[in-house]
């Protein structure tokens, strides 16, 4: 990664320009109010007491003896809290028959997985909250669990199989479909299939998508204060706009009455776009005791009880021609929900509906998803989400037809995929892609990759029969991000819009004050935000101040995930920052007493053309400010506010390439090059992009190698600690080489494409693609993830004896 010296920049130069980022100073300082950092007078702590069963009947809960612990100063149960607590919402009802079991926050009667609340512990301190959870005594009738994803889907109260909530009677809780015979978008697959069986190539496989955990690194944390005008509720969320509208929504509470406030947030990628129980229930005992309230997770509890990610089963059908032409994709998914449905819980696999087809451009395609509810935590968004699985899938499987057809596995994908000059492309999906160019990006990886000289290092290591293999991984990818827009989102059933708010204000001494309905949880919006509102405004980047992440300040918003906020807020600023200057127009006229069609704004100064006189767009906003004399039509302020809703999706590309040896003794994958392209349109920040794909990476390659949420048979989570769930460090990673290209995009007047997961989507196939060519010659076509050594190892043995 390179940085750039700060000189400071001339105004008007500040897309592109590698900014370091405005928010670290205090972030990594320690100069700033994390969540349990805010400190109440009076304030009361809480302890969650949570279920040790994934599945039960509650038949007694006895609260006496931690009441009667020091420092206590209730035990609430489910019942307790019943008339104030609210349930929580699923916003995205994937169909209109989806059945969705109530959400209370503390589990009244019976629980679902293990760490479901069972009862809040109210203490005058933290220590003293926890020591007495450990004094309630819950009594518990255990019920069968319904733990596997397939074993779930299958089972029904006929057949006796486990049903996560009885009283629904079913584990199945949607079915979504789209087939392009239906849309009107392409062929029928079934056609296709047949004919490939007659006269082409079919591959069928089956991948898993193991379960994932956020592992976010600031644990969640509340703190609700009751005691002023409104009750005022900061917590480590990614929406807290959207939470405090659910919040109003379920509680009876109104909105106007509700301040939520993001304080600097810790990391989310997904894992803090919910609504969640602690949250809840903070706010129903802070109602009822009048004080301030606060919890925060153990990183074992959030381990446990936060939503995980991915979990899901694809069975995929690919037909092809002789020569090695896609002719269909049929795709059929199970994904397990968890115990409940979580905010947009059913709605990630529907994303991952319009991705299964990624850059090529197959004429036929079938997805057909359920979503299945079982006793282990729920699932929601992580980085990606349903965008990373579809693209695993389809690259894995374009490998596996080059792998069929005996042909590098590049030059399969360049068969298949829409050409520069096709944009704009409409898949088979129904998307319109608006620009790429995938044969730069790739054409540009390949370079830096050394891709020829690596294939010939491992023909020799083949050939000499070396007991570590070279794998070469390769995974060209597009997704769809920047979540609006609001008319495409209304018609997959999505509750919310997609729209995002923007303010500037000119204030008099000529400093910005920008207000964003983003809300940033390690994204560096503040930087990047001040250097378009800089840009547009001819104004010096530190005279901007982005303000976020509190609906006091910022009432109107739609918060952070599906990398979004540079394409859909970033752009709604920058539309604004053109409003600001179109209103100072007439203002600079009056000022300079030339006609407004003689005045042009450059880099922050209007003149009137061809003489040399010119004003500021701060003396404006002072000349604005102190308004006295002014023309009719024109009013004091050249403040502006901007909704912007775009008109598509942006989609990124990018080729990433991977390097692998696999010592095929033991099966350890030793990571040996990782070169990645992308296309993320206008960069407004270098620094930042690199960073989100460096982070992107590493979470990709860690579903790929090293991550996983493991249960027991009795459901109980084996990977509680992060001695067990085994997120990377720096040292188990290594350098990565990357750059980018632009083919700006079109939906926004900026050209940006969103950045924030492309790299966790690109880099899971890229790295399982490589493992599995590392060891084909042993008759390996498939390692489950995480690719482990034994999984490694088996898969070599069982390919080696077939
Ligand atoms: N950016 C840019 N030029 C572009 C695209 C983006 O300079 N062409 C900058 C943006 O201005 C922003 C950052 O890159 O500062 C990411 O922008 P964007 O792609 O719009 O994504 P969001 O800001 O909406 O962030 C959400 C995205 C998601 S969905 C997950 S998950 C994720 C991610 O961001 N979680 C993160 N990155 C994360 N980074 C950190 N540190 N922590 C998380 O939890």
């Amino acid at each position: 990664m390179t940085t750039t010296e700060e000189a400071p920049a001339a105004p008007a130069d500040e897309i592109g320009r590698d900014r370091r980022r405005k928010e670290d100073r205090r972030l990594i300082t320690g100069r700033t109010h994390w969540t349990d950092n805010i400190v109440l007078p009076g304030t009361l702590h809480l302890a969650m007491v949570r279920s040790p069963f994934a599945h039960a009947n509650i038949t007694g809960i006895d609260t006496r003896a931690a009441a009667q612990a020091p420092n206590v100063v209730a035990v609430l149960t489910g019942t307790d809290l019943a008339a104030t607590q609210g349930v929580l919402a699923n916003a995205w009802p994937i169909t209109p028959d989806q059945v969705t079991p109530e959400h209370k926050p503390v589990a009244v009667d019976r629980v679902a997985f293990a760490g479901e609340i069972v009862a809040v512990v109210v203490a005058r301190s933290a220590a003293a909250a926890a020591d007495a959870a450990d004094l309630v005594d819950v009594d518990y009738d255990e019920l069968p669990a319904a733990l596997d994803l397939r074993t779930a889907a299958a089972a029904t109260p006929e057949n006796g199989g486990a049903i996560a909530h009885p009283d629904l009677g079913t584990n199945n809780s949607a079915q979504w479909i789209f087939d392009s015979a239906q849309a009107g978008t392409g062929g029928n697959v079934e056609d296709a299939i047949a004919a490939a069986r007659a006269d082409g190539i079919v591959i069928e496989r089956e991948y898993r998508q193991q379960r994932l955990i956020p592992a976010f690194m600031e644990p969640r944390s509340v703190v609700v204060d009751p005691t002023g005008e409104q009750i005022t509720v900061w917590s480590a969320t990614q929406i807290p706009h959207i939470a405090r509208f659910l919040l109003a929504a379920t509680t009876g509470v109104p909105e106007s009455k509700i301040r939520y406030i993001a304080p600097d947030v810790g990391g989310g990628f997904g894992g803090k776009l919910q609504t969640t129980p602690e949250e809840w229930a903070a706010f129903a005992v802070a109602r009822r005791f009048g004080k301030p309230v606060k919890y925060t997770e153990t990183r074992s509890e959030s381990l446990q009880s936060a939503h995980h990610g991915r979990d899901q089963w694809q069975k995929l059908t690919l037909a092809a021609t002789n020569d090695g032409t896609v002719t269909g994709l049929k795709v059929e998914l199970l994904a397990d929900l968890g115990a409940y449905v979580a905010l947009v819980g059913g709605g990630v696999p529907v994303l991952g509906a319009f991705m299964f087809n990624a850059i090529y451009k197959f004429p036929a395609y079938r997805f057909d998803c359920r979503t299945v509810l079982t006793n282990k935590a729920w699932t929601d968004a992580y980085r990606g989400a349903g965008r990373p699985e579809a693209t695993f899938a389809i690259e894995r499987l374009m490998d596996e037809l080059a792998a069929e057809l005996g042909r590098d596995p590049l030059e399969v994908r360049r068969q298949n995929w829409i050409t520069h000059d096709e944009f704009p492309f409409t898949t088979v999906a129904g998307l319109t892609y608006d620009s790429g160019d995938y044969e730069s990006a790739t054409a540009q990886a390949v370079d830096a990759f050394g891709y020829e000289d690596l294939r010939a290092e491992q023909a020799r290591r083949r050939e000499a029969g070396d007991p570590v293999q070279l794998g070469i991984g390769v995974s060209t990818f597009t997704e769809m991000c920047g979540l609006a827009p609001s008319r495409v989102l209304g018609s997959l059933d999505y509750g919310a819009g997609g729209w995002e708010h923007a303010e500037i204000r000119m204030l008099p001494t000529g400093k910005v004050e920008v207000v964003t309905g983003a809300s940033a949880h390690g994204q560096g919006h503040e930087t990047a935000f001040s250097q378009i509102v800089a840009d547009r405004l001819g104004v010096p980047f530190e005279d901007v101040e982005v303000l976020h992440g509190d609906t006091q300040v910022a009432p109107r918003g739609l918060d952070t995930y599906g990398s979004r906020s540079l394409t859909v807020g970033g752009e709604a600023l920058a539309l604004a920052a053109d409003k600001v200057v179109a209103k100072a127009k007439p203002w600079a006229a009056h000022l300079l007493e030339a006609d407004p069609r003689d005045i042009e704004f450059s880099r922050g100064t209007f003149a009137v053309s061809g003489t040399g006189e010119g004003k500021t767009i701060q003396e404006i906003a002072l000349a604005a400010f102190a308004a006295h004399d002014y023309p009719e039509g024109i009013e004091p302020g050249i403040d502006a506010e901007v909704t912007f809703d775009p008109v598509n999706f942006s989609f990124p590309h990018g080729t990433h390439l991977c390097a692998v040896e696999v010592d095929t003794e033991t099966g350890a994958v030793r990571l040996r090059k990782y070169v990645c392209v992308d296309d993320v349109g206008t960069v407004i920040n270098p620094l930042i992009v690199a960073g989100q794909v460096h982070g992107g990476l590493v979470q990709g390659i860690a579903q790929a190698l090293w991550e996983e949420a493991v249960y027991d048979e009795s459901g109980t989570l084996l990977t509680g600690t992060l001695a067990d769930y085994l997120v990377p460090s720096a040292a188990d990673l290594i350098s990565f080489d990357t750059a980018h290209r632009s083919t700006p995009a079109t939906s926004n007047s900026l050209g940006a494409k969103g950045v924030g997961e492309a790299g966790t989507i690109a880099s899971t196939p890229a790295v399982v693609n490589a493992v599995v060519d590392a060891i084909r010659p042993y008759g390996v076509h498939d390692v489950e993830m995480p690719c482990t050594p034994a999984r490694v190892w088996r898969a070599i043995q069982d390919g080696s004896a077939s």
